[in-house]
C-alpha cells in the first residue's frame, strides 16, 4: 500500500475491444439469509486515519503467499472463496498451479509468527477465459479454499455489489494491502497491513488524466470493467504487492468491495490514479463460479434502492494536477535554495525536496559537526525563521563516491508549501533530459556566488553521446535515451579562461522542462578552477531519496521531443580515446547553438590575415606556415587564436574562447620552408564543445574514412562549411600535377558541385572521419590551392616531439601510401587543362586502356 508512489511493471496504452461482461446486470438478486452477514468489521476495532490499519478493521483482507512469501492481496467473499486479480496467477499466459499458493486469513502484521491467523490451501484458481493481460481488462480471479475459513473477529467476508450498483464520482473508499510503500520501496517491518483512503474517479475524469502523456509519453485507454480511484495530485495510491486486494466503500453500514487492485503507471504519480477491476460488472461471473457453494458470497441490495447512472460532473472531467515542485518566479530565484548553518563551518547550500527534507552534500558535514544536530539551523528563502534539524541521513556511499556525496536533513517542523519555500522536482531513475535542455548552475555545498554575470550560470545540455564519449571510457557503449546516463554535460554560453577560478566550485545543475525545474545533477570541483563539465546525474538517487523522505517530489519527465536522438535505436559506442583522453568528437548540438567544430580555430594574424587552424592538443594549434608567417619575413607576428566560433552570422557568437600565441614552431627542413607550423597557446583550453583536440592518425589515411575540406566560404562571416572530397592515390596525384608537388602532398577531388565551397586564402584543413567516428586531421591546404594539402603524416615525429599531448590514435592498419611520386604516368597527362575532375576522368580512362 502506498501513501505515495512506486514503479511496477510498466503497462502501456491499448485500445482493444471492450469486454462483454455488462450483461451481468440481469442476474437474479440474492436472498440475503442464504449468505453470511458481510462487510461489517468489529465496530470498536477501527480508527480512521494514519496508514497502519488497526487489527480487525479489514477482516476480509487476505494475503496470498507463493513459495512462502506475500505476493498479492485478496478478499474473503464467502467462507470458501477469495476474490483476487487474475494477473497474480497467470504467468506467460499460463495459470500457476493452485497447489503452490496458500491463503493467509486474519493476519495483521506479517512479521514473525502469524498470530491469530489461519492458513488455507487453494483448491482451485478460476480466471475469466478472456483474461490476457492487465491492460486488456478482466483482471479478476476466484480462489476456492481447500477448507472453509473459520469466521471470527478478524476473519469476515466483505459484501459484493450487484451489477446495478453505482458509486458516485468522488465517493471516498479504502484500499488495503501489504504492497510497496512507494515505487520499488517495500513495506518496512513489521509489515503491518496498510490502508489508504482513495476517491472514486469517474470514467471521463480518469480517462482525461490518462490522456495526458505520462511516463514514457504514453497514454492509456480505460476499458469497461475498469475503474479508477485516487487523486489527480497522486501521492496516495496502491502499489506493487497490493494487487488482488480490495477497494471497499461503505453504504448503509456495510462495506462493499467496489474494486480489485489491478495496476497503474507507477504508484502515486501525478495524474496517474490506480486502476482497479470494477467488481459490480462481474456479479454474474462470480455467481456462476461459486454456484452451489453454501454459504455463498453476499450481494446485499443497495441501501438506497436501485441506483440511477450517476451523472458525471462535466467540470470534473479534466482537473489535471500541476507539479507542486520546481516552480521558480524567475531563473536564479530558487525557492528551494537552503543554507544549512553548522557552528564552526561555512554555510552549506542545499535544496528543499519536500515539506520536511533538505538535500545537501554529505561532505558539508564532517563527523564532529554531526554530534550536535541541535545547534544546526536551516535558512529557507522567505522562511520566517531558521528551522531546526531532527535527523541527518548521509548516503551510504557518501564518503568515497563523489556521485553519492549526498545527505538528507529532516526539519523538525514541516514547512507550508503553499507559499515559498517550495521544493525542487527530482527525476525518476529513467528520466531523460533532452539534449538542448535549458539548465542553470545553482549553488551547492560550499559553492561561492558566481564570479561574474548571471549569464555564466546558464547552460544547455549536450547530447548523451557527446557527454559519455568525452567523459566515459573509450569504446564504451552509450546509454541510449531512456536509460540512466553516467553523466550530464552542460555546454556553457560563455567559456571561461582556464586558470580563472570559481572558488571551491561545487554546483548543482537544475534543468527546466515545461517551465518546471528539476535537480538534474550534482557537480564537484574535479575540473579544477572551472565550472564543472560533467555532472553526476541525480536520478540514480531518486529511490534512496524517496525511501528516506517518503514524500520527495519525484516528477515524471515533462518534455518528450527527443528529436533525432530519439530515433537512434542502434547501440552506439564511443570512438577510441588516446592516452590523453577523447579527441576528434563532433558534438550533436542543438538548433540554437548550431554546428560547432570543436577543433576548428580561427587564426588571426596582426596584419589582418585570418586563416584556419586545428587544435591538436589542449594548448597547440596546427596551421599552414604560409598563413602565419609572411614570405621572407623573419619577425614573429602577434597572433590570436579563437575557438568555438560558429561564424559571424547567422550563428551566435557564444561559446567563443580565445588565446594568444606564445610561440611558433616549424620542423627542420633543409632548403624549403616547411608547410606546417605549430602554434603554442598562452594557456590550455578545457575540453568542451568549443574546444576539443582533433585526432592524428599515424601512417596516414584511415581506411574506410569519409573526408572533408573544412573551411569557410566567405572570409568575412566565416561560417564553417564542410565539402566532401575523396583523396587521390599518390600515383593519380602525381600524374595530375607532375613535377610540381613537394613530397608529402595529398590531392583531393571534390564531390560534384562542392569545388567552390571553401575559400582558398584561409588554408583550410583536410579532415577525415574514421569508421569508428573519430575526426582525424590529414593536412592543411598549400598556398593558393583548394586541391593540394600538405600532409600531416610525414611530420608525425616532429609533432610528437613538440606536442607531448598530441592525440595519436593507435595505428589503423590501413595501407600506408607512399607519398613519393611514380613514373607510371601516361604520357600527355601532365598539366591536363580544364578542371581537375575532367583531367581525372581522362586519366582514369587512359590508365584503364593501358592496363
Ligand atoms: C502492481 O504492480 C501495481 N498504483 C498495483 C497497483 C498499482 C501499480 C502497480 C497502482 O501490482
Amino acid at each position: 500500500m502506498s501513501q505515495h508512489l512506486l514503479l511496477p511493471f510498466m503497462i502501456f496504452a491499448i485500445s482493444s475491444a471492450p469486454g462483454d461482461f455488462q450483461d451481468s446486470a440481469l442476474s437474479p438478486p440474492q436472498e440475503e439469509p442464504e449468505d453470511l452477514d458481510c462487510g461489517r468489521p468489529e465496530p470498536s476495532a477501527r480508527i480512521v486515519g494514519g496508514s497502519d490499519a488497526q487489527p480487525g478493521s479489514w477482516p476480509w483482507q487476505v494475503s496470498l503467499h507463493y513459495s512462502g512469501g506475500h505476493v498479492c492481496g485478496g478478499s474473503l467473499i464467502a467462507p470458501s472463496w477469495v476474490l483476487s486479480a487474475a494477473h497474480c496467477f497467470v504467468e506467460n499466459g499460463t495459470l500457476e498451479p493452485a497447489a503452490k499458493w496458500t491463503v493467509v486469513l486474519g493476519v495483521h502484521s506479517q512479521d514473525g509468527p502469524l498470530e491469530g491467523a489461519h492458513i488455507r490451501a487453494v483448491a482451485a484458481i478460476l480466471v475469466p477465459e478472456n483474461y490476457s493481460s492487465v491492460d486488456r481488462g478482466d483482471d479478476v480471479a476466484l480462489l476456492r479454499l481447500s477448507a472453509p475459513a473459520v469466521l471470527g473477529r478478524a476473519v469476515r467476508p466483505v459484501c459484493l455489489p450487484r451489477a446495478s450498483h453505482r458509486w458516485p464520482h468522488g465517493t471516498p473508499c479504502w484500499a488495503t494491502g501489504w504492497g510497496d510503500v512507494q515505487e520499488d520501496d517495500p513495506l518496512p517491518l513489521p509489515w503491518m497491513l496498510q490502508q489508504v483512503e482513495l476517491r472514486l474517479l469517474g470514467e471521463a475524469a480518469c480517462q482525461c488524466l490518462y490522456n495526458r502523456p505520462g511516463p514514457f509519453n504514453l497514454t492509456f485507454q480505460l476499458l469497461p470493467g475498469m475503474l479508477c480511484a485516487g487523486y489527480p495530485e497522486g501521492r496516495r495510491d496502491t502499489c506493487q504487492g497490493d494487487s488482488g486486494g480490495p477497494l471497499v466503500c461503505e453504504a448503509g453500514g456495510r462495506w462493499f468491495q467496489v474494486g480489485i487492485t489491478s495496476f497503474g503507471f507507477g504508484c502515486g504519480r501525478r495524474n496517474r490514479p490506480g486502476v482497479f477491476t470494477a467488481v459490480a460488472p462481474y456479479e454474474t461471473w462470480i455467481q456462476e463460479q461459486v454456484m452451489g457453494s453454501k454459504p455463498g458470497p453476499a450481494f446485499p441490495a443497495h441501501p438506497q434502492g436501485p441506483q440511477p447512472e450517476p451523472p458525471e460532473p462535466m467540470e470534473e472531467n479534466c482537473t489535471i494536477a500541476l507539479p507542486v515542485c520546481g516552480k521558480a518566479p524567475r531563473p536564479g530565484a530558487w525557492p528551494w535554495e537552503t543554507q544549512v548553518m553548522v557552528p564552526g563551518f561555512r554555510p552549506c547550500h542545499g535544496a528543499l525536496v519536500s515539506e520536511s527534507w533538505v538535500l545537501a552534500p554529505a561532505s558539508c558535514f564532517p563527523d564532529p559537526a554531526i554530534s550536535d544536530l541541535d545547534a544546526w539551523r536551516v535558512l529557507l528563502p522567505s522562511g520566517p525563521r531558521p528551522e531546526r534539524v531532527t535527523r541527518f541521513e548521509p548516503h551510504e556511499n557518501a564518503s568515497w563516491d563523489g556521485a553519492s556525496d549526498l545527505a538528507l536533513l529532516q526539519l523538525r517542523a514541516p514547512v507550508n508549501l503553499s507559499v515559498a519555500p517550495r521544493p525542487v522536482c527530482l527525476p525518476h531513475p529513467v528520466h531523460y533530459f533532452l539534449p538542448g535542455s535549458r539548465c542553470r548552475l545553482a549553488r551547492w555545498g560550499r559553492g561561492e556566488p558566481a564570479p561574474g554575470p548571471s549569464a555564466l550560470l546558464e547552460a544547455e545540455l549536450m547530447s548523451g553521446w557527446w557527454c559519455h564519449c568525452l567523459h566515459g571510457g573509450q569504446g564504451a557503449s552509450v546509454p541510449p535515451p531512456g536509460s540512466a546516463p553516467h553523466a550530464l554535460c552542460p555546454a556553457y554560453q560563455e567559456e571561461e579562461e582556464a586558470g580563472r577560478c570559481w572558488n571551491a566550485s561545487h554546483w548543482s545543475l537544475v534543468c527546466r522542462e515545461e517551465g518546471t525545474w528539476f535537480l538534474a545533477g550534482i557537480g564537484d570541483s574535479s575540473s579544477g578552477c572551472l565550472r564543472p563539465r560533467a555532472f553526476s546525474p541525480l536520478q540514480h538517487h531518486g529511490p534512496w531519496i524517496s525511501h528516506v523522505t517518503r514524500g520527495a517530489y519525484l516528477e515524471d519527465q515533462l518534455a518528450w521531443d527527443w528529436g533525432s536522438e530519439g530515433d537512434e535505436t542502434e547501440t552506439q559506442t564511443c570512438p577510441p580515446h588516446t592516452e590523453y583522453g577523447a579527441c576528434g568528437l563532433l558534438p550533436k548540438t542543438s538548433q540554437t547553438t548550431g554546428v560547432l567544430w570543436p577543433w576548428l580555430a580561427e587564426v588571426h594574424v596582426a596584419d589582418g590575415r585570418v586563416c584556419s587552424g586545428i587544435l591538436v592538443a589542449r594548448s597547440w594549434v596546427l596551421a599552414a606556415t604560409h598563413c602565419v608567417l609572411r614570405q621572407g619575413s623573419t619577425t614573429v607576428p602577434s597572433i590570436q587564436v579563437y575557438l568555438g566560433r560558429a561564424g559571424a552570422s547567422p550563428l551566435p557568437q557564444g561559446h567563443q574562447l580565445s588565446r594568444s600565441v606564445i610561440s611558433i614552431r616549424l620542423p627542420r627542413h633543409l632548403g624549403l620552408r616547411p608547410p606546417l607550423a605549430l602554434l603554442e597557446l598562452s594557456s590550455r583550453v578545457e575540453p568542451s564543445p568549443s574546444a576539443l583536440p582533433i585526432c592524428l592518425q599515424p601512417g596516414g589515411i584511415p581506411l574506410g574514412a569519409s573526408c572533408w575540406v573544412l573551411g569557410w566560404k566567405d572570409p568575412r562571416d566565416r561560417v564553417p562549411v564542410a565539402a566532401a572530397v575523396s583523396i587521390l592515390t599518390p600515383r593519380l596525384c602525381h600524374c595530375l600535377y607532375p613535377g610540381s608537388l613537394p613530397p608529402g602532398t595529398l590531392c583531393v577531388l571534390y564531390a560534384e558541385g562542392q569545388e567552390d565551397s571553401c575559400e582558398v586564402t584561409s588554408a583550410p584543413p583536410l579532415l577525415c572521419q574514421t569508421e569508428e567516428g573519430s575526426w582525424v586531421l590529414l593536412g592543411m591546404a598549400v598556398r593558393g590551392s583548394r586541391e593540394l594539402f600538405a600532409a600531416v603524416a610525414p611530420e608525425e615525429t616532429w609533432i610528437a616531439q613538440t606536442v607531448a599531448e598530441a592525440h595519436f590514435l593507435p595505428p589503423s592498419g590501413s595501407p600506408n601510401w607512399p607519398f613519393e611520386g611514380s613514373d607510371l604516368c601516361p604520357p600527355d597527362m601532365a598539366g591536363a587543362s580544364g578542371s581537375p575532375r575532367a583531367a581525372l576522368l581522362l586519366l582514369l580512362l587512359t590508365l584503364l586502356v593501358q592496363s
